[in-house]
């Protein structure tokens, strides 16, 4: 066996900051191109010597031949162990999990989450720290450096191994260990929740759909609510992992998920419903003819998470992400405890997390998560929200409209304009940028604007500082609009614009969302200039 050196493809066009690398998977493939990331990870993290690598992804197409030479060239350069679960496969939550429980230095994740997968769609690849989490950004920044400067990279030349093989196989001198891709992961769910409890809610009869979107969660969901938890096993659906996600996006939101949509959103419904998205780490909870918005969710969880045996000491903080509803923050305040705005993405969540200053994350995006991970986990969602209701015994309906009496409503939704040029969508921002100061006191659409300004995190562990994260306009009456490009697209940009309205009088609680929020909506579009876009709609309402 012997190691070589090859030239690499240059990668174009990714942006210092961004988590990882997501192309078209035909980018991907071009000879050497994979392998300067991967190279370039190891270089930025100062070598793989002696070290032990999570390596997993989320079963789409490329993952396997990607894994392979992931493993030829951790060995190539002298890494002491790679953990990967069989056939190549683990959830982000579950290989955050690993990287952690197994104290490794850090994982490579194979996935472009909610997008589409296939020859003709997304790939990405991301490097995890030895925290389990996504890396940061002075690592991430590391990373572009080096694949700009990369000229070679280090392979062993081996035949492929078989990872559907569970235990040690040696690869040149490093150990390849396959394992179990859900059992450690279901291990630490039963350590925070009450599996008997749950047991109890489903032989009494409460029935629960959850679409795994043909992605990585259904081995997971079988495993858990079927064989432990004792869901009737026509519960979980789409459950075969496909390299193609059986042609669709798997994106847990109502227009991708718009099967389960059609099945629990009727008065026939079944009590309860969950999707999850690519690599397993969004959710999307439903009950019956009851859709619950990822940032009502967070505040939900929020509100009730001692509820399970994980969380029954309390909440250290919630954290959120600029964007997501201010929900959670008036829960916190009720509660007494702290809570953190950060930058959309979930590495942001990682210092608050490791520094058990938050203990529950969430983004308006469909990601909730804890301390337990991380990264943002889509299963562990569902089974908070299923220890909640084994508990309260009542509907995910009821539930909600307590919550929305006890602490208001804050009416909640995004209008994703995709693919756009992308000239005409950094125009639009730049337009905003320039007359921020100048908004204040204007009228559009009949809404004033109260303030402006352009959202700027100051990590409070780390003192780090990230500006640009997006331009906010609040108006009179506290409602809130806020503009910012996509950071996740592989094709032209995405302009993203989140709305929001709190409104606390108990006669208007239970209004259709999107009348709710059409005021602002308009005000929004008036003022961004949506024009520039040459759009008037947006593609995805959620
Ligand atoms: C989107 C979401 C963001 C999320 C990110 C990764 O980013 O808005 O909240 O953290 O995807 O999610 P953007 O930049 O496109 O708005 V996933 O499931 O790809 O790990
Ligand atoms: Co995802």
């Amino acid at each position: 066996m012997k190691t070589d050196t090859i030239a690499t493809a240059p990668i174009e066009g990714q942006a210092p900051g961004t988590s990882g690398l997501r192309k078209k998977t035909r980018v991907f493939m071009q000879p050497g191109y994979l392998e300067n990331f991967v190279q370039s990870v190891f270089n930025a993290i100062g070598g793989a010597a002696d070290k032990t690598f999570v390596v997993g992804g989320d079963g789409r197409y490329f993952n396997k031949p990607a894994i392979q030479t992931i493993l030829k060239m951790a060995a190539a350069n002298g890494a002491a162990r790679a953990i990967v679960g069989r056939g190549g496969l683990l959830s982000t939550p579950a290989a955050s999990n690993l990287i952690r429980q197994r104290g490794t230095d850090g994982g490579l994740i194979l996935s472009a989450s909610h997008n589409p997968g296939g020859l003709d769609e997304d790939f990405g690849i991301k490097f995890n720290t030895a925290n389990g989490g996504p890396a940061p950004e002075g690592v991430t920044d590391c990373i572009v450096t080096e694949t700009k400067r990369i000229e070679r990279y280090s392979i062993v030349d081996a035949t492929d191994l078989d990872l559907g093989l569970i235990g040690e196989q040696q690869l040149g001198g490093m150990v390849v260990e396959v394992v179990d891709p859900v059992a450690d992961y279901a291990a630490l769910m039963q350590t925070l929740f009450d599996f008997d409890k749950i047991r109890a809610l489903f032989a009494s009869g409460f029935t629960l759909r959850f679409d795994a979107m043909h992605a990585i969660t259904g081995p997971y969901a079988k495993a858990i609510l079927v064989n432990t938890l004792g869901a009737d096993p026509a519960s979980v659906m789409n459950a075969v992992p496909r390299e193609d996600f059986g042609g669709g996006h798997p994106d847990p939101n109502p227009t991708w998920a718009k099967d389960l949509m059609g099945l629990v959103m009727t008065d026939l419904g079944p009590d309860f419903g969950a999707a999850s998205d690519g690599d397993g780490d969004r959710n999307m909870i439903l009950g019956r003819n009851c859709y619950v918005s990822p940032s009502d969710s967070l505040a939900v969880l929020t509100a009730n998470a001692h509820l399970a045996p994980g969380y029954a000491d309390g909440l250290a903080g919630v954290a959120r992400s600029m964007p997501t509803s201010l929900a959670c923050d008036r829960v916190a305040e009720a509660m007494g405890i702290a809570h953190f705005e950060t930058p959309t993405g979930w590495k942001f969540f990682g210092n608050l997390l490791d520094a058990g200053r938050a203990t529950i994350c969430g983004e308006e995006s469909f990601g909730t998560g804890s301390d337990h991970v991380r990264e943002k986990d889509g299963l562990w969602a569902v089974l908070l929200w299923l220890n909640i209701l084994a508990e309260r015994r009542q509907s995910v309906a009821e539930i909600l409209s307590d919550h929305w009496k006890t602490y208001g409503r804050n009416y909640y939704s995004r209008h994703d304009y995709e693919a756009i040029p992308k000239d005409k969508a950094d125009a639009l921002m730049a337009g905003l940028r320039d007359k921020l100061s100048d908004l204040k006191g204007q009228g559009f659409a009949g809404q004033i604007v109260t303030g402006a300004d352009e959202f700027s995190y100051h990590d409070p562990v780390d003192g780090s500082t990230s500006a640009r994260q997006g331009v906010r306009l609040f108006f009179e009456g506290g409602a809130r609009a806020v503009f910012r490009l996509s950071g996740t697209g592989t094709e032209g940009a995405t302009l993203r614009m989140y709305l929001e309205r709190l409104e606390t009088d108990p006669d208007n609680l239970f209004l259709d969302t999107q009348a709710a929020l059409a005021p602002i909506r308009d005000a929004a579009k008036e003022a961004c200039d949506i024009g520039l876009t040459g759009r008037d709609a947006p593609d995805v309402v959620t």
